[in-house]
């Protein structure tokens, strides 16, 4: 290379020196270089380099960037983008010894800002029970903020929302971008926050390795409160000093409804109080040295109800889960009930005698359709007056009596509510839900077509809804229905009351009562609401709950309201579920009692069975069938309230 180098040089040398002595004898024009610049076209942010094309009629054209924090030159043939902005590029030309220097050439350009996306997380599980969610954003660039748009019912510290009471939670997410990246649209999630959530949240792996627990490990079953139960403190202290028991030993008696099922729930915690997981539990059914007597069945096992000394009837095992909880259901198999018939169960950690032990007495006193047992204050008795009832006792298979009800059809999509009834909810209603089971019962039945092929609808699942309006108007007094629940997961049976203005009004300004809703994805559990139009125009509800010892679809219970002018109280077995006041609501428009003229409202009455959607929750698969039972309906005036019901 050294060497062919040093020849160029020569040669250009010795024609330089040719050219010179022409140019002293004749006058020559030496032209200007000229350069051939494409121009640049608006590029976006992110784009690949850019080729430049340039010529020129001589010599070596150098590019320089004027804007150099904007953009940069590669080799001088490409166009690097460093950020948003204009890009100025300038191209010059000494020329070579034929050629003058070309006028130098600038070109500019624009980089666009990229475009910005922005996702947040849905976090359905929200509710007063579980009422935290880590919430996670994707952006492409920028600082993504979060923002409760619904301050009295959410908060937000940096990426973690908490629910603050029973309401409705909205939550935003906004980015503006920055100097490359377009302002993000921003993005809201909604979430209704209810007391418990049917939806399950999302389980997040841990991050730190696995605590090494440590005992002696303490078990307490968690699903029986002093409140509902007889703690027996001085039996169980005999007991440990007797030198039967380990200290620690918890002992309990529960009445409960002949029949039913008892979830028991026991929680596992080490030497520090570390609720552990993977623990081995063993639950004695009809413990040894018990005495049991009551017949019950755990999971696929039963006892016999004849005490088998020494040994126990039932020894089952279970794991506890994450939480360190493991759960049996305890269902009575005996039809009588009475004082004295009763199963012990015992559960513990590694032996008897080692360890706490946790036992729980289950004793079958209370007859099916008795109280429920699962708290909730007892109401001093209202006196009450029966004036208008349907007790349901038509012939089977015939629908609800036309002169008091009508069924309500389809999927929503042919009503104001719209598809899905405004709740997302699976069936479809058809009439041939609803029959009366001959029995003293009308059955409002939801089936797929396997479980009823003879009911079927566009959808699904087909199910029965049936109304009063236009035929029985209720005013104020008390409301009453005997129900036995659906068993499913998905099942969603409700007893519910809106207003007779609801096509002049509209809902929620019509108001409605939701005097019971139940959710067979959550069996022990039944709600009751007032929902109405706040004083911003916004739907908002009020909220009850009551968690029962026993499952409610294993027996009828009454469910009822005391409805008045200013106050609405639903009950389940005289127990309150819930109580509003129209005090409560903040409401000068309360739709629950006089209007701005005076009159009184009416409400007319609803029975249904739907499905899903989104209080019912997701659907099992393990059935195809399920029957909402409606023993009877009965109006009462009571406290001076409640009239003759009418037709409009
Ligand atoms: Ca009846």
């Amino acid at each position: 290379m050294k060497t062919s180098n040093k020849r160029i040089v020569a040669l250009t040398v010795a024609l330089m020196a040719g050219f010179g002595s022409t140019m002293q004898a004749q006058a020559v024009t030496i032209p200007t270089t000229t350069i051939s610049f494409a121009a640049l076209t608006k590029v976006t942010y992110g784009n690949p380099d850019i080729a430049l094309n340039i010529t020129q009629s001589a010599g070596v054209t150098t590019t320089t960037s004027v804007t150099p924090t904007i953009c940069s030159l590669v080799n001088n043939l490409t166009v690097k983008v460093l950020t948003s902005g204009v890009c100025k590029i300038t191209a010059t030309n000494p020329g070579d010894a034929t050629h003058k220097p070309a006028r130098a050439v600038t070109r500019s350009f624009t980089i666009s800002k990229a475009v910005n996306t922005l996702t947040l997380s849905d976090f359905g599980w929200l509710s007063m029970a579980n009422p935290t969610a880590d919430l996670t954003t994707t952006e492409t660039s920028g600082t993504t903020t979060l923002t409760s748009l619904t301050t009295r019912y959410c908060t937000l510290s940096g990426n973690k929302v908490t629910a603050i009471k029973v309401g409705t939670c909205t939550i935003r997410a906004s980015n503006p971008g920055n100097s490359n990246f377009l302002p993000a649209k921003s993005v809201s999630k909604t979430v209704k926050i209810g007391l418990t959530s049917t939806v399950s949240p999302p389980v997040v792996p841990p991050v730190n390795p696995p605590a090494s627990y440590v005992g002696p490990w303490t078990i307490r079953q968690s699903t029986f409160t002093d409140a509902n139960s007889t703690n027996m403190i001085g039996d169980s202290t005999a007991w440990v000093n007797n030198g039967w028991y380990h200290a620690g030993l918890g002992y309990r008696i529960a009445q409960v409804e002949v029949k039913s099922t008892t979830r028991l729930t026991y929680t596992v915690t080490d030497s520090l109080g570390r609720p552990t997981p993977n623990k081995t539990v063993y639950l004695s059914v009809g413990k040894r040295h018990g005495g049991s007597n009551a017949k019950v069945k755990v999971g696929t096992q039963s006892t016999t109800g004849i005490d088998k000394t020494p040994l126990d009837q039932l020894l089952l095992t279970g794991t506890t889960n994450a939480q360190g909880a493991v759960t049996w259901d305890v269902t009575g198999l005996d039809e009588t009930a009475r004082a004295g018939l009763y199963i012990q169960l015992a559960a513990w950690v590694t032996d008897l005698g080692v360890d706490t032990i946790d036992i729980t007495n289950l004793e079958f006193s209370i007859p099916v359709g008795g109280p429920a047992t699962g708290g909730g204050t007892t109401s001093p008795p209202i006196e009450k007056t029966l004036i208008w009832s349907d007790e349901f006792n038509g012939v089977a298979g015939s629908g609800p009596n036309s002169s008091f009800w009508t069924p309500d059809l389809g999927d929503g999509c042919n009503n104001p509510a719209g598809c899905g009834w405004g709740n997302n909810e699976a069936q479809s209603y058809a009439a041939c839900a609803n029959k009366q089971d001959g029995n003293g019962s009308m059955l409002i039945t939801a089936s797929t077509a396997a479980g009823d092929s003879t009911c079927t609808s566009n959808k699904t699942w087909t199910s029965g809804k049936f109304t009063s309006f236009g035929k029985k108007h209720f005013g104020y007094g008390y409301f009453e229905a005997r129900l036995k629940m659906p068993t499913g997961g998905g099942t969603w049976p409700a007893f519910w009351t809106l207003g007779t203005n609801i096509n002049t009004v509209s809902w929620p300004s019509c108001g409605e009562l939701d005097i019971m809703e139940f959710a067979g994805n959550n069996p022990f559990v039944n709600t009751s609401a007032a929902h109405y139009r706040n004083p911003s125009g916004n739907h908002e509800y009020k909220m009850g709950a009551l968690n029962n010892s026993v499952g409610l679809a294993q027996g009828y219970h009454n469910y009822g309201m005391l409805w008045t002018p200013t106050e609405v109280t639903m009950y389940i077995d005289d127990r309150q579920v819930f109580n509003v006041k129209k005090g409560d609501t903040g409401l000068t428009n309360w739709p629950f009692g006089p209007n701005a003229q005076g009159a009184d409202p009416k409400m007319y009455v609803i029975f249904n069975l739907a499905m899903g959607g989104s209080y019912g929750g997701g659907i099992a698969n393990n059935f195809n069938k399920a029957s909402f039972s409606i023993d009877y309906f009965r109006y009462y005036s009571a406290n001076g309230y409640g009239s003759t019901p009418t037709s409009n």
